[in-house]
């Protein structure tokens, strides 16, 4: 009899918490540039805010982020953007990277949370293995997104070629607080442009499956069930 009350306290209360998981607000701060600046951001070596005048056009609003490892020195080497990005020492220097750009912004997850962003890479570099610069992003880790072998067009921007923006969904397994960044680098030299063009950044929450109507009757029932036999259990005790 206790069994069975004990479960069915058990099934209320894994109803109310399905029933209470809601998609919340998650803080990301001019998460698509459209202040025109790097407001709530912070940003090495050479990046700027810029709309379709660039030659490549915002994929949300009228602008987006420009970090480029530019034709001479960003000022920024590969060691200061890892120290920066509070990266381990190596993420950027262990794949050839000798200097570029970043930004950066903190942000607090819950586990199950998603984020999204749109990246273009462009370069002057072409398929070249010695001078292979990379785009990037980190959270706690480097993950590429291009290079100079990637797939690329045309561009009608002050770089020749670029992969054109695409999406990149990334799915956070562990809460707690992060260092979002992105960035570009130079490697083998620190000449030959390349850029990093990201906008339309989303963090978001996907709410877990609510009980449909037939398990909630289901459970109302075991609920039910469960408090008519402790009645009839402490009437006969009585
Ligand atoms: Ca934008
Ligand atoms: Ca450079
Ligand atoms: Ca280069």
């Amino acid at each position: 009899m206790l069994k069975l009350s004990t479960l069915a306290l058990a099934i209320a209360g894994s109803l109310v918490i399905a029933t209470t998981e809601t998609v919340h607000a998650l803080n990301l701060t001019n998460s698509s540039f459209e202040t025109g600046d790097f407001s709530g951001w912070t940003n090495i070596g050479q990046a700027t805010v810029e709309d379709s005048g660039f030659g490549v056009a915002p994929t949300n609003g009228n602008y987006q982020a420009v970090l480029e490892t530019l034709s001479l020195d960003t000022g920024a080497s590969a060691n200061q953007l890892e120290s920066f990005l509070e990266l381990y020492k190596g993420s950027l220097t262990s794949l050839g990277a000798v200097e570029g750009s970043a930004i950066k912004q903190t942000i607090t997850v819950n586990a199950g949370d998603s984020f999204s962003f749109d990246w273009n890479f462009l370069s002057d570099d072409f398929q070249n293995s010695d001078y292979n610069d990379f785009a990037f992003f980190s959270l706690t880790n480097v993950t590429e997104l291009a290079n100079t072998f990637s797939p690329t067009v045309f561009s009608f921007s002050r770089l020749s070629n670029q992969t054109e923006y695409q999406k990149y969904t990334y799915n956070f397994q562990v809460a707690g607080t992060y260092t979002l960044g992105f960035g570009v680098a130079d490697v083998g030299d620190d000449t030959v442009n390349s850029a990093l063009l990201v906008d339309n950044l989303k963090l978001y929450h996907i709410p877990q499956t609510i009980p449909e109507p037939a398990s909630i009757s289901g459970i109302c029932i075991a609920i039910g069930l469960g408090f008519g036999l402790k009645n009839k259990n402490g009437k006969s005790n009585s």
